[in-house]
């Protein structure tokens, strides 16, 4: 606590017996520790350790006792999840969480991205698309079903908000059972121990902690050009559009603006995606191609090597009618869409402009205003950061729960398990989903050299697919093994209905080091997808074919 102390070792002094005895007349306590402060007798080890917890040392030593144990400014993934953790160890916490609308006017409740306008809604939408594909599916198993069948939006949009509005109040409830106390308010520092909160009205507060955890998360970026901000939508208005996009341009080849394209063309909308040059940067580009070709198959236009330039209301309505304007970035031609609705994907910015850092003393990445950790720890030694703010973190909700959660037990329960960021699973819901663990292809070769590395590939039709006449070859998995390391799987990747399931389990296996011999000797489960990882033989460099033959 940087204050001065003197420390007696009895076994040193040569009174120290005698010293003992004295001890023990004054404070009825012979053992050591036995600390006094200003003269007051505290106790051994533990009393020592409440005093400090119940605030009895601050007292004595006059240091400012504070509002809070922990402030935790973000009620997303990572915010509720370490400050209910340290709630539950005992520590007096409060969440601070508050949702600036976006430029359409679109906010939301308690529970940050992921359950508003990120995993939960877009996962159900994409679940709206797959059952749409089902239905074709289903005339082949018998089903005799109308041709004419409609997909409703504003059904589907109803339902997703009543589930995500269920979500809002059990988050709320869980708070206050667990005695967090809730802020809603936009939260800024106004000194390394001072928070100061204003709310929807404009009343300020004033609260004090003495540690912080900053996890305000990232927002949706807009390009700068004419008419993006007045007349485009992100993620964050998509899920609770009051009307049905009509045709959309989706800008970005980012996940998210994959993701979405994916699903409204799979409720039957018209949809182009603008792609200013590759797919899914970041992940293996073998995957990303594959995504991109089974989609345009599956009715969604690309157009590749192209930025917007400007956007035009052409008639406004719901939806409007809009233009956007675009140029080729390799031959520098001109050309234009209209459109309906036009959803900004191009990438999310760190929320960590406006929240008074620089007060605090805390640094940021001049870059991409992310924050630089050592075990979420910021430079300064009572900040703390999970989540997508987090630099060289993953932008994953698990992730941060992980973090935040583990954190509050390094802090509160004596723990020492750190976050372990290596190998963390993740699945891509496109309308064929993919997941991978470990490393893209390419970043293997950049670590263990081509000539260490084995990678195993097949396509794959699923069982279901063979009634309803799906394509051949849409499916695909591989696998990249590590040759000077017993082929040690570091790169796991598949393309397929329910990718997200499969990748979860061998996710574990690559948790516990597998490799090639025990994916070999696994048992695969008659008749899965999964069960293609167990019988793996063609190896990419054989160059030999990969269609599938039958069980
Ligand atoms: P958030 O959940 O974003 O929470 C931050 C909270 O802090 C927000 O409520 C914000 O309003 C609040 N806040 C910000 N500044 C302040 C302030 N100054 N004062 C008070 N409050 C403030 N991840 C997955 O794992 N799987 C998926 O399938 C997936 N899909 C996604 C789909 C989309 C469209 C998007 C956009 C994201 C998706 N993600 C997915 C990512 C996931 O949502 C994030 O990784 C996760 O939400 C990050 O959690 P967080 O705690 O860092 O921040
Ligand atoms: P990403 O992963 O940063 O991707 C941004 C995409 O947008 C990427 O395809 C970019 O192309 C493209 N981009 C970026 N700027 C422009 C402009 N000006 N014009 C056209 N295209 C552009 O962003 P996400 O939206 O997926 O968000 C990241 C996180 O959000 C993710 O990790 C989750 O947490 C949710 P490029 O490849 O750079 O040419």
């Amino acid at each position: 606590m940087d204050m001065k102390y003197k420390a007696l070792e009895l076994d040193l002094q040569d009174d120290g017996a005698e010293l003992q005895e004295a001890l023990l007349k004054l404070s009825g306590q012979k053992t050591v520790p036995n600390v006094y402060i200003k003269g007051t007798h505290i106790g051994g080890c533990d009393d020592t350790f409440a005093a400090k917890s119940n605030g009895k040392i601050n007292h004595l030593l006059n240091i400012k006792s504070y509002d809070y144990d922990l402030i935790v400014i973000g009620g997303g993934s990572g915010g509720l999840a370490a400050s209910k953790e340290a709630a539950v160890l005992g520590k007096k916490v409060a969440v601070c969480d508050y949702v600036k609308p976006t430029p359409k006017g679109t906010t939301w409740g308690l529970g940050g991205t992921c359950v508003n306008v990120g995993c939960i809604p877009k996962k159900l939408m994409h679940q709206a698309a797959i059952l749409g594909e089902s239905l074709q599916d289903s005339r082949h198993y018998g089903w005799e079903t109308p041709e004419s069948v409609q997909h409703s939006w504003s059904q589907l949009r109803d339902a997703v908000q009543a589930h995500v509005g269920s979500l809002n109040w059990g988050y709320k409830v869980a708070l206050r059972e667990k005695d967090v106390t809730y802020i809603n308010g936009y939260t800024a520092f106004v000194d390394a121990h001072t928070i100061k909160t204003v709310n929807k009205k404009g009343k300020e507060q004033i609260y004090t902690a003495e540690r912080f955890l900053i996890a305000t998360g990232m927002r949706p970026r807009y390009p700068d050009i004419p008419g993006s901000i007045e007349y485009t939508i992100t993620s964050d208005d998509l899920f609770s559009l009051p009307y049905n996009p009509g045709k959309t341009v989706c800008v970005g080849a980012s996940y998210v603006s994959l993701e979405c394209a994916g699903f409204l063309a799979g409720m039957g909308n018209d949809v182009t995606v603008m792609v200013r040059s590759i797919l899914l940067r970041g992940f293996d580009q073998d995957m990303a191609e594959k995504i991109g070709s089974y989609m345009e198959k599956h009715h969604v236009n690309f157009i590749r090597k192209a930025v917007p330039t400007k956007i035009e209301m052409v008639k406004d309505g719901q939806p409007p009618t809009l233009r956007i304007h675009y140029k080729k970035t390799e031959s520098g031609d001109e050309s234009s869409i209209e459109c309906n609705t036009i959803l900004m994907a191009i990438g999310r910015d760190a929320c960590t402009t406006d929240i008074g850092l620089d007060k605090a003393g805390v640094i940021t990445n001049s870059k991409n205003g992310k924050i630089p950790t050592i075990n979420e720890q910021t430079n300064v030694p009572h900040i703390y950061a999970v989540g997508d703010i987090l630099q060289d973190g993953h932008e994953l909700t698990p992730v941060a729960i992980e973090a935040g959660k583990l954190l509050a037990r390094r802090l509160y329960n004596n723990s020492n398990r750190q976050c372990d960021y290596v190998n963390v699973p993740t699945t891509v819901f496109t309308p064929l989903e993919y997941g991978s663990c470990g490393l893209p292809e390419e970043d293997a070769v950049a670590k263990y050299g081509q000539e260490n590395l084995e990678v195993y590939h097949t396509y794959f039709q699923p069982l279901e697919y063979t009634v309803s006449h799906r394509e051949a070859n849409a499916c695909y998995a591989k696998i990249i093994c590590d040759k000077s390391n017993n082929e040690k799987v570091v790169g796991f990747h598949v393309l397929g209905p329910n990718a997200g399931e499969i990748t979860q389990g061998f996710a574990v296996a690559m948790k516990a080091g597998a490799t090639k011999e025990h994916f070999d000797s696994t048992i695969g489960i008659h008749p899965t997808c999964g069960e293609l990882f167990t019988t793996m033989k063609v190896t990419k460099s054989s160059g030999e074919d990969i269609t599938p033959s039958g069980c």
